[in-house]
C-alpha cells in the first residue's frame, strides 16, 4: 500500500527536496496550502489537504488541517479492528508520517509583536498534528525538526522503513517541542494579558510532578552535598549545551537567573551578567556585543567567573567581546558557527547554552526543614505607564529605563534596588536586610552615573529614608510597588524632592 506523508511546515527550508525524496520512494504527499504550493512549484506531485477533506482552508488560515479526516488518519490504531472499521466507513486515508514546523511564536515575541500578532502566531493545527502523530508513534513517524530530514531518508533507504525506536525518540522530541511551545506562549502572553490577573489561582491539593532524575551531578552547592537534576517525566531540558565543561549544580542555578533575565528582555537586544543567580549587570543596546559590554561595565569586578545571557544570536563580534573575560556560561537563543568555533578555542571550558525559550517547571519548589514550599513560578505583569499611579512629574521620557530597572530588581535577591541610566544598569544593591543599605550600596557603585538615573525597588519603602538616600545620589525617578502604611509620607517626600515616582502595585520579592 502506498505510504502517505502529511507535510505542513512554516519553515519551508529543504521541504521540496524532502518531499521529492519521499515521492521518489513511492510516498504520497498531502500538504496544507502554502506548503503544497511550495512543493508543487518544486515539481513534486502533492494532494492538498482541502482536496482530501473536502473542506477548504478557512478563517483566514486558522483552520487548515483541523478535520477528523486528518486527525483520524493519524490517530487510527492499525491493529484495532474498530478503529480500522471507522476509518473505512468514513473513507479516511491513513497517514504514516507527519512533518510539521510550527508558527514562530517566540520569534514574534522577540521581534516585539503586539497582542494581535502574537495570538495569530499561536499554532493550533500544527500542534495537533504533532501531538496526534507522537501519540500514535507505534504507527506514525513524526518529524518536528527540519534537521531530521536527511536521517529519515537515510533510514528509509537502509531499512526500507522507520524503526520503532526512531519513531519513539521522534515522538519524545515532538512532545518536548510542543510543551516548550506552550510554555513560551504562557510566558509571551502573560505580560500582555496579565494586567487583569489580579485573582490568585487556587492551590491544588496535589502537585502532579512525577519527577525523574535527569542528570546526576558531581555534587551540590558544596562538594560534600549529593545532588542531581530532576525533570518531570516526558519533559526535556529547554536548552542544548553546545560546548564547554559539564554544568555543575551552581551553574544550573546561575543559568536559571540568566534565562529569566533573557525572558524578561526578549523584546530587546539585551544582555545580563550574573553571579550567584542575581545580576551584576544588565543592559539593552543595538547589538549583542554592545549590550554585553554595557552590562559588563556595571560591575566588571563581580562579572569575573559569572554567567552571561543574551537575547539574540551570538555572532563572531559578540563572541570576541565575551571571550575577553573569564565567564562560566554564555546562554543565547543561538550561536553562529563561527562564534562557537572561536569561543571553543579561546575559552575551552566555557559552557555554551542554546536556549529554546521554553521552561520546564510551572512551580517553584523549595525544600525547607518544615516541608516543601511550592509557589507558581510567575512574575507579575510588566508595568505600563497607565497600569499604576504617578506621583510628581510623569517622566515618560524615562519610562524605558524605569522598566529595565524594574526587571533588574525582579531578578535580584531581596532587598533589592536597581539604578539604570540610558539603557544600562549602573548600580545594583541586593541581598541586603535593609532597603536603605541596598540604596546606599547601589549609589556607591553607580557613583556619578546615579545623577539623572532612575531606580527600581522590589518592595515598598517602609519609611522615606531609602528614597531620601536615592535623591541624595541624584536619582530622578523611582518605580516601586507602593503599599506601605507610610505611603502618604513617602509620596509627600517624593513630591518635595521633585522625584517622579511610579507605584506599580506589584511586589517582586526574590529570596
Ligand atoms: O492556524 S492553525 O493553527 N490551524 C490549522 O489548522 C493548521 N494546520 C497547520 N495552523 C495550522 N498549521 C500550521 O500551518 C502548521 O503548523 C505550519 O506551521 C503552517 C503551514 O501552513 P501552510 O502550509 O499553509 O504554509
Amino acid at each position: 500500500m502506498k505510504r502517505r506523508a502529511l507535510i505542513s511546515v512554516y519553515d519551508k527550508t529543504g521541504v521540496v527536496q524532502f518531499a521529492k525524496a519521499l515521492s521518489e520512494r513511492g510516498w504520497e504527499i498531502v500538504s496544507s496550502s502554502g506548503t503544497a504550493k511550495a512543493i508543487e512549484e518544486g515539481g513534486v506531485e502533492v494532494v492538498e489537504v482541502a482536496d482530501l477533506t473536502g473542506v477548504p482552508h478557512m478563517l483566514g488560515g486558522r483552520v487548515k488541517t483541523l478535520h477528523p479526516a486528518i486527525s483520524g488518519g493519524i490517530l487510527a490504531r492499525r491493529e484495532l479492528e474498530s478503529d480500522m472499521a471507522d476509518v473505512d466507513t468514513h473513507r479516511i486515508p491513513l497517514i504514516d508520517m507527519v512533518v510539521c514546523t510550527l508558527y514562530p511564536f517566540e520569534e514574534t515575541v522577540r521581534s516585539g509583536g503586539g497582542l494581535d500578532e502574537l495570538i495569530e502566531k499561536i499554532d493550533i493545527g500544527g500542534v495537533t498534528l504533532l501531538r496526534a502523530a507522537a501519540k500514535n508513534y507505534r504507527h506514525v513517524t513524526v518529524i518536528s525538526d527540519i534537521a531530521d530530514y536527511d536521517s529519515i531518508i537515510e533510514e528509509l533507504d537502509k531499512e526500507g522503513d522507520i524503526s520503532v525506536s526512531t519513531r519513539q525518540s521522534l515522538a519524545l522530541k515532538a512532545f518536548a517541542l510542543t510543551s516548550g511551545y506552550d510554555s513560551a506562549i504562557t510566558a509571551g502572553l502573560s505580560s500582555e494579558l496579565g494586567r487583569d490577573m489580579e485573582e490568585q489561582e487556587e492551590i491544588p491539593s496535589d502537585l502532579p510532578l512525577n519527577l525523574k532524575l535527569a542528570q546526576p551531578l558531581r555534587y551540590g552547592e558544596n562538594p560534600h552535598q549529593t545532588a542531581g537534576l530532576y525533570l518531570p517525566s516526558l519533559s526535556e531540558l529547554p536548552w542544548k549545551q553546545l560546548a564547554g565543561k559539564p554544568l555543575s549544580y551552581n551553574n544550573i542555578l546561575d543559568l536559571d537567573g540568566a534565562l529569566r533575565g533573557m525572558a524578561m528582555m526578549q523584546k530587546d537586544v539585551g544582555a545580563v551578567v550574573l553571579k550567584h543567580t542575581t545580576p551584576c549587570g544588565m543592559a539593552v543596546a543595538d547589538t549583542v556585543g554592545d549590550a554585553y559590554d554595557r552590562a559588563f561595565e556595571c560591575d566588571s569586578l563581580s562579572a569575573y567567573g559569572g554567567v552571561v545571557g543574551v537575547t539574540r544570536t551570538v555572532d563572531l563580534d559578540s563572541a570576541k567581546r565575551i571571550g575577553e573575560h573569564f565567564t562560566e556560561i554564555v546562554a543565547a537563543p543561538d550561536f553562529d558557527e563561527k562564534a562557537v568555533e572561536y569561543l571553543e578555542k579561546r575559552r575551552p571550558s566555557l559552557r555554551l547554552i542554546k536556549w529554546n525559550g521554553g521552561r520546564v517547571m510551572p512551580w517553584q519548589i523549595t525544600g525547607t526543614w518544615s516541608g516543601l514550599l511550592a509557589q507558581k513560578d510567575q512574575l507579575p505583569p510588566l508595568p505600563s505607564p497607565d497600569s499604576g499611579e504617578w506621583i510628581g512629574p510623569k517622566r515618560l521620557d524615562l519610562w524605558e529605563d524605569m522598566l529595565l530597572a524594574w526587571k533588574v530588581a525582579c531578578l535580584s535577591k531581596s532587598n533589592a534596588v536597581a539604578m539604570v541610566k540610558d539603557g544600562a544598569a549602573v548600580g545594583i544593591g541586593m541581598g541586603f536586610c535593609s532597603r536603605v543599605f541596598a540604596v546606599e550600596f547601589a549609589a556607591s557603585q553607580a557613583g556619578d552615573k546615579a545623577k539623572g538615573a532612575v531606580m527600581a525597588s522590589d518592595a515598598f519603602f517602609p519609611f522615606a529614608d531609602g528614597l531620601e538616600k536615592a535623591a541624595e545620589a541624584g536619582i530622578v525617578a523611582i518605580i516601586q510597588p507602593g503599599g506601605s502604611v507610610r505611603d502618604d509620607e513617602v509620596k509627600a517626600r517624593a513630591e518635595e524632592l521633585g522625584i517622579s515616582m511610579f507605584l506599580s502595585g506589584w511586589r517582586t520579592f526574590r529570596h
